[in-house]
């Protein structure tokens, strides 16, 4: 057993369970690595994860560690493990069976398995001890979490949350900086690119402009999309926006008398745009955005509704309209071919996701959530060392 630090999570945030706490982690078995974490990005849907009361659904139980956006150095290596060996950088992502026929057919983010394989459990990684003959050593602490919980300075990996960096970072701040690549970034980019395949022809919009939100408008100005328009409330999400690529943008909070779909539409030639994305899961918002598209638009759901939310529209209407709606997860990407191509995107200096983070200690995660929730950070950086 090694020992590190890691962010435990004993009860929901809403009821301050989460604590930085000493824990013991096991070896690597068959398939897993050992990574001695240095930087993880803080996403919302950790926040989400660790908010739902225990036992409320299969995915809710603790203790647990989350973090889904981890950067490390592998330690260790369990038998079977190709994709990288002690010593290498790793950028880790989600988790993935790799032989279901979905994943077969090549849509690994929608694998039959992504519930059990990122949020099941609890796979028995850690316990809670600072050292093996403490009586805490017996007390599990689930892992596993997108097959990284990097919420800890070291972490049991699976094989298939491993992206092999040694070939794509040239030092230790470049792996620090990417490490939310692996989640919030891939899944804004990867939405436009991957799941909506944007175009120069397309108007397109961006409901909430967090870190996927911005990542998306990143990813439309990559795609060259003539008219990219980007909606929030907070005023520094919106200049970033404009910096970014968005050729305009709507403060929600400053609409006046307009609905939001009618200043949407008036941007957007009158007819509304040719694919929405909605990055907030905000009902108030997702029926905005499926009402905004023209005929034969797209609608895309990627930020979390609320779990009981249901969309109702009419269908006849619809069905005339010749809409879509569907839902993507992750930007639809296979991590180890779009993790590099967003590399390559930042190295040409089209993809500057340095504008969208910030450093800070792992010890200040409260800080970084609560700077996150606010929108003065968009993507807070754990740092483990
Ligand atoms: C998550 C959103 C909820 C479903 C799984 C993927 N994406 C980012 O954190
Ligand atoms: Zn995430």
């Amino acid at each position: 057993m090694s020992f590190g630090r890691a962010i435990v999570c004993h009860d929901t945030h809403a009821n301050s369970g989460w604590k930085m706490e000493q824990v013991g982690v096991r070896k690597p078995g068959e398939g897993e690595l050992l990574v001695e974490m240095i930087a993880t990005g803080v996403c919302h849907t950790d926040a989400l994860i660790g908010d739902i009361p225990g036992g409320a659904a299969p995915i809710a139980f603790y203790p647990r560690v989350l973090g889904h956006e981890g950067s490390g150095y592998v330690k260790e290596v369990g038998k079977g493990v190709t994709v990288a060996q002690p010593g290498d950088p790793v950028l880790l992502s989600f988790a993935f069976c790799n032989s279901c026929a979905v994943c077969n057919a090549g849509h690994v983010s929608n694998c039959n398995d992504f519930n059990s394989l990122n949020f099941g459990g609890p796979y028995k990684d850690f316990t809670l001890a600072a050292k093996s003959d403490s009586p805490e050593a017996e007390k599990v602490v689930g892992g596993g979490f997108f097959g990284q919980s990097s919420f800890a300075s070291l972490s049991i990996v699976r094989q298939c949350s491993v992206v092999n960096a040694k070939n794509l970072v040239k030092n230790k701040h470049e792996l620090e900086l990417f490490a939310p690549l692996g989640c919030g970034i891939q899944t804004g980019s990867g939405t436009v690119i991957n799941a909506a395949k944007a175009g120069p022809s397309d108007i397109l919009l961006i409901l909430g402009l967090g870190g996927v939100g911005l990542s998306a408008i990143m990813g439309a100005k990559v795609q060259g999309c003539r008219m990219i328009i980007g909606v929030d409330r907070v005023e520094s999400r919106l200049n970033m926006a404009k910096e970014l690529g968005a050729t305009h943008t709507i403060d929600g909070s400053k609409l006046g008398d307009k609905t939001l779909v009618d200043a949407i539409k008036e941007i957007a030639e009158g007819l509304g745009p040719h694919i929405a994305i909605d990055t907030t899961g905000a009902p108030p918002l997702i029926n905005a955005g499926v009402a905004s598209i023209r005929n034969k638009g797209r609608y895309i759901q990627v930020g979390s509704a609320p779990f009981d939310f249901k969309l109702e529209f009419n269908m006849f209407e619809f069905m005339v309209a010749g809409k879509t709606v569907s839902g993507a997860i992750e930007g639809e990407a296979y991590p180890p071919e779009f993790v590099p191509k967003m590399i390559g995107w930042y190295r040409e200096g089209k993809f500057p996701v340095d504008k969208l983070v910030k450093f800070m200690p792992a010890s200040e995660f409260e800080q970084a959530l609560k700077e996150m929730h606010d929108g003065t950070t968009i993507k807070p950086i754990l740092r483990w060392t």
